[in-house]
Order: structure tokens, then C-alpha cells, then sequence
């Protein structure tokens, strides 16, 4: 059911990696019709010799890093190449060119010719390159990116195009998002080649289950390349490096008695994110090709009663934030000292879950927080599915294809636990019926063992998606998009809306956003918007009334949001969107203080 895999490229004695990261030679397409570069073929020679080009560091968005105006607000192909060499001894393996993702649309070129294309931001995509690249000499990778969004798009936007030359200058259009932050463009994770045999362990999946203190681990590998008479070999070790099961096949089932299951950190403060690691070995007979790859995963379960979320059979009440793959300067690049200061200031603030609002983001912070024992609400580019034509046929497609790529990706990771298909959107709509009835089934079909998802912004009356989801997940901003500055509305307003909802659902409920924007420094007492302290009055009303459920049918909570990101220019935002808890350098607000106790006072509790 998987098509082809997608693993992590990770070292073994029968795998290679080069990293490709470093300084691209970069251009954009400014010409009128935005198409020169395909007309003169820059992709047919080093980028320099057909135009001037400017230095991009990959990762990183384009955006921001230089002072460049045209560059940040750039809307259509951006193109990137760079020299690299393979090593010789590659020449009787798979060479495997890898972006681990690039916004939005690719065409990539190896040596002038094409050798993959890609639909969509924030996911992998690889192609074995062996045959187009020389052994004994340099080689060169061309990427060309376009960041447009169309209503087909996820997320969706659309282009609006000026034509009246008294009023716009020649050429002039704007592209319109539907989605709360900016579209950075770019080359925003790792790039890399690595080697695997010709006959290779294409994919990996990983199930388990526990009875009693045994973990049950179900595993299908598939193999790639000309599989012929192939062998498998698996051996589960523990964090020491022990043999605790192993089998001589391609799937099957291993009991591990007295397993170490995996645990949110506040659930089980002696060994969170307790991980085994998975050894497969895949032998072809008659090319005495051999494969090893080393997968870590975790034993646990998760289950939705009708008003509890269940972790291992114990309740897990969610404490936490929304994020975003956000920073100065390198926008949505990938960043390991950024990363690390995220999660130690989500362990700081005491949060034992957040969301992946509102894309997939990067396996390595997916791998840090499996390691760290913090539950991951997984969610999908599906944000602004708010246009009639966004719920097309065309775009549906799209919307199943993008949830079959996520659910390959992060199908083994033990910290994702819930699938959001999509943020808010126009679920009112009859159309977003059949619509999410499909992506929600099609999820569901490809991962039966999670729990799925969308996050609601619509009134409990007339929503059309609600009914497919396993658990509620709502938005709500009562006293700042509505009632704005009146505090003393939240309770009454978030009680009678969890009761309703409640009453017609019978499943259990998170709030997944709650937020005031907040000019870090800004005081002013009695509160009053935008001050430190009303974002401190505003997200105590909205505890009193979690508190007031969380025993019965309220699972969770999430900020809206983690830190202040960067949005379009509009005049709701000053420079980005202002909600975090910590600034956009990853400072505190007085808020985080306030969910610092709150969050701190659960633990063991949840
Ligand atoms: C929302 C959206 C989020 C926005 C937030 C806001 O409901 O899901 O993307 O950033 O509200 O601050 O308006």
C-alpha cells in the first residue's frame, strides 16, 4: 500500500551519505513572463553562465537572508545549483540525491538533465541518480523552485494580477494566502546523496502493541531494486545494545516480555521516550548484495474512548503549544541550535505535546521529541481549505497524495500520535463532507492504529467534517477576535461552546488554539490589549474553564502560540504575528511564566 518508501537516510556498514548542504549558487526569474529560465535552459550549464547569481545558504529560506526586497517577496521560480562529486566506489550502487523538502514546487536537474519533480513543501523526495552522474569527475545539481499557490495547492492561495498600467506598474500581481504566516520560499532542509545496494531495504513499518508488560512489535520490510531471492534478518536491541528478539524474516511478529514502553515525559519522569532500535538485514542470493538499516521506535498504543485519550491504557491529558517552523533571518531553514532551544524551552515551560502546526515539519525535530518523550499531534500543509474550489476534485487528490506522503514519512515514529488532516477549515461547508469523510477514511485506512483528526473552527451546529474525526480539536479566540478586550466573556463563552459540543459529539475535546497577540515589554495595568498582562488575564480565564472539564471529556490544551512568527504584511500584524509565549528570538513573556506553573503543577497528573 506504501509505493515507495521513504526512510530516513541514516550511516550503516552498507550505506553512505554526503551532505550537500552549504552554499548554493542562487537566481530568481524576474523577466516579464517569469519563464526565461526555462526558455534559455539554465539549467543546461552552471548557473553563472547564464546570469549573474548571488549566494543562498541551504538550509534556509531565500527570504530573509538578504537585504534584498525583490528576493523576500519573490513569487515564482527561484533557481539554485552547486557542484558535487561521488565518490567512485558508488559506481555499482544506488546513488540516491535527497531534498528533505523545498517550498513548493521542484524540478530538479542532475548534469542538464531532469531526474524528479515534486509537488508540495515540507516533505522528502529522492531519485537514484547513478545513472546520470559521472564517477570521475565533478557534477552538478540544479534545483528549480517555484513558491506560487494556487486553489490546488496545500496550502491554497491564489494570484491576483493587475493590469490597468495608470494605476500598478507593468507586470504587477500579489499573491494572496489564505494561511496566518509567510510563504518562505527555498531549500529549507537537508540536501544529501547516499549510496545503498543495487537490492535495498526500500521501507520499514513498524506496529506495536502491549499486553500485560510484553510489547508486541509487528514489522513488514520491503525491499527494492531486484529483490529476486531475497533474505531478511531482524534483530530488536535495547538502549544498550542488547539482542532482546530477533527473526528471520520479511514480516512478522516479536514479543518482547518485560518491554520498556514508551512514555511521555511527564507521564514517566525515570526513562521517557524509551526507544529500541530495529537492526534489518537484507541479503539478495544470487548478487550477494547486503543491506543494514537501523531503525529506532517505540512500544506504546493510543486510543480515543469516547472521553479519554489513552497512552499505553493510562490517561494522557495534552499540556501544551502550537509551533512553527519560524526563526530571524533563515525563516523556515532547518537549524540544529534553534531546535535545541526549542525543546529546551518547551521542557522549560513544562509541555509534554505540541502540534506541528501547520505542515509536517522536519524528521529531526520529530527524532527529538520521540527522544524526548513529547507527544506530536502530526499535521498536514492542509491550511486555508477555505474556497469553494479547494474542495475540487483536483485538490482532493492532491490532499490524499500529501496524507500518504506524511503518514510514509513519520509512520515509525513513536512520538506522532494523532494525524491532523487540516487547520480550520470551512467545515460549514456542504462540500467539506464528502471531502474530509475521504481524506479522514483514506488516513485512516493507510495508519489504523492512530487516531485522526482536523482542527475546527466552526460553530458545533453545523459542522460537516466533525463527525469523521476521532477526537475534537478547536480554536477558539473569545475576547480577541470576538468581544475583543473583554476577558470577562471567556468562561461563560468557552463553557457553554464545551458543553454543546460535547452534547452532540460524545467524543472527547482539546482546545488546539487559544491566543492574544502580545508586544513583548508592552505593559499596562489594568490590562488592556497587545500588554504582557492581558495576555496573562486572557489565558487564565480560558484554564478555569479546562480545569473544569479536564476530569471528564477535555483532553487538551494548546497555546496559540509557542513564540511569534512571521506572517504577510497586513494591518493586523506588526511585523508577524505576536501570540507566542516567548518572543521570535525564543525569550520569555510574562505568559510563559504563567503556563511555566500551570504546565509544572500537572506533571504525574496527566
Ligand atoms: C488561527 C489559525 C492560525 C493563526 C491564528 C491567529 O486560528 O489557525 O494559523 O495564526 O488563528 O493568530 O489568528
Amino acid at each position: 500500500i506504501w509505493g515507495k518508501g521513504m526512510l530516513f537516510p541514516r550511516d550503516s556498514e552498507t550505506r553512505q551519505i554526503r551532505n550537500l548542504d552549504g552554499m548554493w549558487n542562487f537566481r530568481i526569474d524576474t523577466s516579464s513572463n517569469r519563464n526565461q529560465g526555462f526558455e534559455q535552459k539554465w539549467f543546461s550549464s552552471p548557473l553563472q553562465q547564464s546570469g549573474p547569481v548571488v549566494t543562498m545558504p541551504v538550509p534556509s529560506s531565500f527570504n530573509d537572508v538578504l537585504a534584498d526586497k525583490t528576493i523576500r517577496d519573490f513569487v515564482g521560480w527561484a533557481w539554485y545549483d552547486r557542484e558535487f562529486f561521488v565518490p567512485s566506489d558508488w559506481m555499482n550502487k544506488r546513488v540516491v540525491l535527497r531534498f528533505e523538502s523545498a517550498h513548493y514546487y521542484s524540478i530538479v536537474y542532475v548534469n542538464s538533465q531532469q531526474v524528479m519533480t515534486h509537488n508540495g513543501g515540507h516533505l522528502p523526495f529522492e531519485a537514484d541518480i547513478n545513472q546520470y552522474v559521472n564517477f570521475n569527475g565533478p557534477n552538478r545539481v540544479t534545483l528549480a523552485l517555484n513558491n506560487t499557490l494556487t486553489p490546488d495547492t496545500l496550502p491554497p492561495g491564489t494570484v491576483r494580477y493587475e493590469t490597468d498600467t495608470n494605476r500598478y506598474p507593468a507586470g504587477y500581481f500579489v499573491q494572496n494566502v489564505q494561511m496566518d504566516f509567510f510563504n518562505y520560499g527555498g531549500i529549507h532542509r537537508h540536501v544529501r546523496i547516499y549510496s545503498t545496494p543495487k537490492t535495498y531495504i526500500d521501507d520499514i513499518t513498524i506496529t506495536t502493541d502491549i499486553q500485560g508488560t510484553t510489547g508486541i512489535v509487528k514489522y513488514e520490510v520491503i525491499a527494492g531494486g531486484q529483490p529476486g531471492f531475497v533474505t531478511g534478518e531482524v534483530a530488536i536491541l535495547d538502549k544498550m545494545g542488547n539482542v532482546v528478539g530477533s527473526k528471520q524474516s520479511l514480516s512478522d511478529t516479536i514479543q518482547i516480555a518485560n518491554a520498556n514502553f514508551w512514555w511521555p515525559y511527564t507521564m514517566n519522569t525515570s526513562s521517557p521516550g524509551y526507544q529500541y532500535t530495529m537492526k534489518v538485514t537484507l541479503g539478495q542470493a544470487t548478487t550477494n548484495d547486503k543491506d543494514v538499516y537501523r531503525l529506532p521506535f517505540g512500544i506504546r498504543t493510543v486510543t480515543m474512548t469516547t472521553h479519554q485519550w489513552l497512552i499505553n491504557n493510562q490517561p494522557f491529558y495534552c499540556h501544551g503549544v502550537n509551533k512553527h517552523e519560524d526563526a530571524d533571518i533563515r525563516g523556515k531553514g532547518l537549524d540544529y541550535a534553534l531546535i535545541a532551544r526549542d525543546f529546551s524551552m518547551l521542557k522549560w515551560l513544562g509541555v509534554n505535546c505540541f502540534r506541528t502546526s501547520h505542515y509536517p515539519y522536519a524528521e529531526e525535530i520529530l527524532d527529538q521529541a520521540s527522544e524526548q518523550g513529547i507527544v506530536i499531534i502530526d499535521e498536514s500543509p492542509g491550511v486555508g481549505i477555505t474556497e469553494l474550489d479547494n474542495f475540487d476534485n483536483t485538490s482532493l487528490l492532491h490532499h490524499l497524495e500529501v496524507m500518504g506522503e506524511m503518514v510514509r514519512r513519520d509512520k515509525n515514529k513513536p512520538a506522532v500520535l494523532v494525524w491532523s488532516v487540516a487547520n480550520e477549515p470551512r467545515s460549514g461547508l456542504s462540500a467539506a463532507g464528502p471531502y474530509f469523510q475521504s481524506v479522514i477514511g483514506h488516513t485512516q485506512s493507510l495508519d489504523p492504529t492512530r487516531p485522526v483528526t482536523f482542527v475546527c473552527n466552526n460553530d458545533y451546529e453545523d459542522d460537516f467534517a466533525i463527525p469523521y474525526v476521532d477526537i475534537i480539536l478547536i480554536n477558539r479566540y473569545y475576547a480577541w477576535y470576538s468581544d475583543n478586550g473583554h476577558t470577562e466573556v471567556i468562561q461563560l463563552q468557552l463553557d457553554w461552546d464545551l458543553i454543546n459540543w460535547r452534547k452532540k459529539y460524545n467524543k472527547p475535546i482539546m482546545v488546539s488554539e487559544y491566543g492574544a497577540d502580545t508586544i513583548a515589554g508592552l505593559h499596562r495595568e489594568p490590562s488592556f490589549v497587545f500588554s504582557e498582562e492581558y495576555q496573562v488575564d486572557f489565558m487564565s480565564e480560558y484554564h478555569h474553564i479546562f480545569d473544569k472539564h479536564r476530569n471528564d471529556f477535555f483532553v487538551g490544551e494548546l497555546v496559540w502560540n509557542f513564540a511569534d512568527f512571521m506572517t504577510v504584511q497586513g494591518i493586523t500584524r506588526v511585523n508577524g504575528n505576536r501570540k507566542g509565549l516567548l518572543s521570535r528570538q525564543r525569550e520569555p513573556k510574562a505568559s510563559a511564566h504563567l503556563l511555566r506553573k500551570r504546565y509544572m503543577a500537572m506533571f504525574n497528573s496527566t
